[in-house]
């Protein structure tokens, strides 16, 4: 109840303070009426006073009982992005029964085992929506919303061909309904209009992995972008026929948004902006659902380690030019494609939102290979996590002496 405390404080304190603004501006506005008895200085001030307010009025209408006051969408439900003041009521009197989360993240060690077989399976995949409270950065709290409790939910691994059987929860704590659309899906929906799920409910999917690929999946219940804007995404990775060329190591990331209405940093629970997410504007850019500079982003490989990453993009609004400092990607999955030739000897590869790919690379040198979105001004906002790197140096191809705090 303390974390709910520090937004309805931060409120009150705003609001407080803009009380207290508005109160001495009427004052000094009455005190210079009564000073200087112009009639024609007290019509001045009306029409002042009109005219800021048509100006507010006329791109905005007048405001709606819902936060942000007076935005506007045009999806295909109902139901947009703005939070009725009823949302916020509900959110507040469920507050204790929400589950509190130490780290939100997903390991991006937590890589199902590469697929061996040769002959079409059918596969049965539980996945629950959970909403909790935890942190996108120190003291910052959230409520996310989650497949299985973590950002990104869990990564699925099928071959094509196979028949996959998915039971849907959404957790009888949940206040809004869930659901899963994924793209690897041929059908209405991707799913999502079988898995509809409101709180307590459980649905069930059936289908056949036709194209080979790696894909994402995601919330789709109304309104979509708020519910992937809370966390709600992962990949499902359908492999050809015998599965991926090995690999030493495999590491999942996905990368996301988030839309808080306190600036970068501000503490405490926050609230979220549907305003910013319309606009694209988000506070934080991070893999794996909070800022990269926390401790326990674990990623270790040794040199001479061939290494494959699975990168998705949750998005909701940008674009990510995922790069890994001091590599060079040997081999790309450009789109998430396994049946294309991958692309080679790559520095930056885009990855859409509700788009992935993956990267190849073979460790030469001992060190700490940070990746990042190459926007690098998301960095700063998040977007960044550590690949170590143990082993040997290798002098003839890099010979220096490696400053611990240089900058890349
Ligand atoms: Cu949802």
């Amino acid at each position: 109840m303390a974390l709910a405390l520090t937004f309805i404080w931060a409120y009150v304190v705003q609001s407080a303070g803009l009380f207290v603004a508005f109160t001495a501006a009427a004052v000094f506005i009455y005190l210079a009426l009564r000073r200087m008895r112009s009639r024609s200085m007290t019509v001045a001030l009306v029409v002042v006073f009109l005219g800021i307010s048509l100006f507010f009025y006329v791109p905005n209408g007048l405001p709606a009982f819902q936060y942000p006051f007076g935005s506007t969408y045009y999806g295909p439900s109902s139901m947009g992005p703005v939070l009725p003041l009823s949302h916020v009521w509900e959110f507040f009197t469920h507050f204790s029964q929400f589950q509190h989360v130490a780290d939100i993240s997903r390991d991006p060690n937590d890589v199902p085992a590469p697929l061996t077989r040769t002959t079409v399976a059918a596969d049965t995949i539980d996945i629950t929506a959970n909403e909790v409270i935890s942190q996108i950065a120190p003291g910052v709290f959230f409520n996310f919303w989650t497949f299985d409790g973590t950002v990104p939910g869990p990564m699925i691994r099928v071959m094509q061909g196979d028949t996959v059987t998915v039971r849907f929860k959404n957790d009888a704590k949940s206040i809004h309904p869930h659901s899963i659309d994924f793209h690897a899906v041929i059908g209405p929906g991707g799913g999502a209009s079988v898995l509809q799920a409101n709180p307590g409910e459980t649905k069930t999917l059936t289908f056949k992995a036709l194209h080979p690929g790696i894909f994402v999946y995601h919330c789709a219940s109304p309104d979509a972008a708020n519910h992937m804007a809370h966390g709600m995404y992962g990949l499902i990775d359908v492999e050809p026929v015998g599965g991926l060329p090995k690999v030493d190591k495999e590491f999942y990331l996905m990368q996301g948004e988030f839309y808080t209405a306190g600036a970068l940093g501000r503490q405490g629970l926050q609230i979220d902006n549907p305003q910013a997410m319309l606009d694209g504007d988000p506070q934080y850019v991070v893999f794996n659902g909070r800022v990269g500079s926390w401790p326990g982003f674990q990623m270790q490989a040794g040199v001479g380690q061939s290494v494959r990453i699975f990168v998705g993009n949750g998005g909701v609004n940008l674009i990510s030019s995922f790069h890994t400092i001091g590599e060079v990607f040997d081999r790309v999955y450009d789109e998430g494609s396994y049946t294309s030739p991958p692309v080679t000897d790559v520095q930056t590869t885009l990855v859409p939102p509700g788009g992935a790919t993956a990267v190849e690379f073979t460790l030469k040198e001992p060190g700490n290979y940070t990746f990042v979105d190459h926007a690098l001004a998301r960095m700063d906002r998040g977007a960044w996590g550590v690949l170590h790197a143990t082993g040997t140096p290798d002098m003839s191809i890099f010979d220096g002496v490696v400053e611990p705090m240089a900058g890349h």
